[in-house]
């Protein structure tokens, strides 16, 4: 059977790429299953998108917001509709568990609910003039067409934290999903025509980085970039942004800690920190790549977790039992097994995993054993660099002042975690740790939508996604003053005496 072709949207029609060249779409877990073939989309086809984008920017700006809200809520219920559906294509595409990928369609049914109903907000303010008869307001405008550039280990989430804050501030987008997880976008454009998103309003072409998503960014019309990825091409993006002064939002990379105090509850921080580290095989921004234990319980801990972290069933998410899918392409799994190397080298010790799991259905997959490295200290690579894989580094701290001190010790800044019963330590480090999300007696993983999402130092640029944080991307300030006196009044400042 041969697979599907999909093509890419643009103006509301399903195009195939004019660079006549297409790739494949396989499942990490199985090398055999074919998702469907895409188009390798070229200069020519991002133009094309962002000529649409940029038309429908002029009607879907006056479009009233309430109204785009309408149709919002109407794509949320058909993702409601489509869960499963969509939750097993996105398993296959990139090989979270079913769990997982029913809560990522469930992210974006969410946000994009969240967003809907921001149509009936989109607060501005009044204030008082200096000035008499005179009268002040704000207000959100839009700002015209939107590039995004998004990751595979959130396919359909973080598209739409993007996509719905962006349309119901009054834009147009144009999205290059990442090349791993076509699919789930797909999905997700389908959703928006079935639903009457008008067409140009929303479009994407998929394909590489490089060609497509540099044509993008490069674009002059794309005024607003946002950018969910790895550090390294995050300042590459930054880098191309900046001579236009284009808005610019940026997630970037994450070195996320959990830190046990001595008094925590160790059975709960257990739990948490496998969640945390071995979610989504560890590819989350939020994923919790470091523990940091208190002297005292650090061997009791290590050793609960370690028995815990080796009975992990690792296999195809789409089946009941397993825990922990694939990693999703050939070049993580080399990333993966480079560190483990690294970390053996820089003297860490291994305590389990380390392997690429081999032998029957294994073969025709991405799958790497859940690997703990206990005695991992600041000077070493592990500590430092960003994996994003099923790897998690353990070290001890003597006080809790040198807890807050390593953990900080990081160019990063997305999410920190801490167990303890001690709520006055819990309020120290909630202020201390210099991070965009913080988590007591939780793991870094499981931000809600209604909140912002998004770090400091290396992992942002300042943003927020999420919540109404994200309406500040999607929009621009207007300073509004209406004199209704009749007279020319000068403003205070000039009539200094
Ligand atoms: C990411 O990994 O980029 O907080 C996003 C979480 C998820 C989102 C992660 N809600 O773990």
């Amino acid at each position: 059977m041969s697979a599907t072709v999909y093509k890419n949207y643009i103006n509301g029609t399903w195009v195939a790429s004019s660079s006549g060249e297409t790739f494949e779409n396989r499942n990490p877990a199985n090398h055999d299953d074919v998702i469907g073939v895409f188009q390798r989309s070229n200069e020519a086809d991002v133009k094309a998108a962002v000529d649409a984008a940029a038309a429908a920017y002029m009607k879907w700006r006056l479009v009233p917001a309430p109204k785009r809200g309408e149709i919002l809520y109407r794509v949320a219920a058909r993702l409601t509709a489509n869960k499963e559906q969509f939750s097993r294509d996105m398993t296959r595409e990139m090989g979270k568990i079913l769990i997982e990928t029913r809560g990522d369609v469930q992210e974006a049914i969410d946000m994009t609910y969240y967003m809907a109903g921001e149509g009936r907000r989109l607060f501005g303010m009044t204030t008082p003039s200096e000035l008499p008869n005179k009268f002040n307001m704000t207000v959100r405008q839009p700002v015209g067409v939107c590039g995004f550039i998004t990751p595979w280990n959130f396919p359909m989430a973080i598209p739409s934290w993007k996509m719905m804050p962006a349309l119901i501030c009054g834009n147009t987008i144009v999205i290059k999903p990442a090349t791993d997880t076509p699919m789930s976008v797909v999905n997700l454009m389908k959703a928006c025509e079935e639903e009457g998103v008008p067409p140009g309003v929303v479009n994407m072409v998929t394909g590489p980085g490089g060609s497509t998503g540099e044509a993008l960014m490069n674009d002059d019309r794309v005024r607003i970039v946002s950018f969910t990825g790895s550090t390294e091409v995050g300042r590459r993006v930054s880098t191309a942004c900046a001579p236009k002064f284009k808005h610019l939002c940026l997630e970037m990379g994450g070195k996320n800690v959990i830190i046990i105090m001595n008094d925590a509850d160790l059975e709960l921080a257990v739990e948490g920190v496998l969640w945390g580290a071995f979610g989504t095989s560890g590819q989350r921004c939020t994923a919790t790549s470091r523990v940091i234990m208190h002297k005292d319980v650090a061997a009791k801990f290590t050793s609960m977790l370690v028995e815990r972290a080796k009975n992990i069933k690792v296999g195809n998410g789409l089946e009941d039992s397993v825990q922990m899918g694939p990693v999703v392409n050939q070049s993580q799994v080399d990333t993966v097994l480079k560190y483990i190397e690294i970390g053996k080298a820089d003297g860490a010790r291994l305590e389990c995993g380390g392997q690429r799991l081999t032998g029957g259905a294994y073969d025709k997959g991405y799958f790497i054993q859940p690997t703990v490295f206990s005695g991992v200290t600041r000077n070493m690579r592990i500590w430092k660099e960003e994996i994003f894989g099923p790897v998690l580094g353990m070290g001890t701290f003597n006080t809790f002042e040198e807890a807050i001190e390593l953990a900080n010790d990081t160019a990063y800044g997305l999410s920190a975690s801490i167990y303890t019963r001690d709520v006055n330590k819990a309020y120290v480090a909630m202020r201390d740790v210099y991070t965009g999300i913080f988590y007591v007696n939780a793991p870094t993983i499981g931000a809600e939508t209604h909140l912002p999402f998004g770090g400091t130092k290396e992992t942002g640029n300042g943003h927020r996604e999420a919540a109404t944080a994200a309406l500040d991307v999607f929009s621009e300030w207007k300073s509004i003053y209406v004199d209704f006196s009749g007279t020319i009044q000068r403003a205070q400042i000039d009539n200094a005496d």
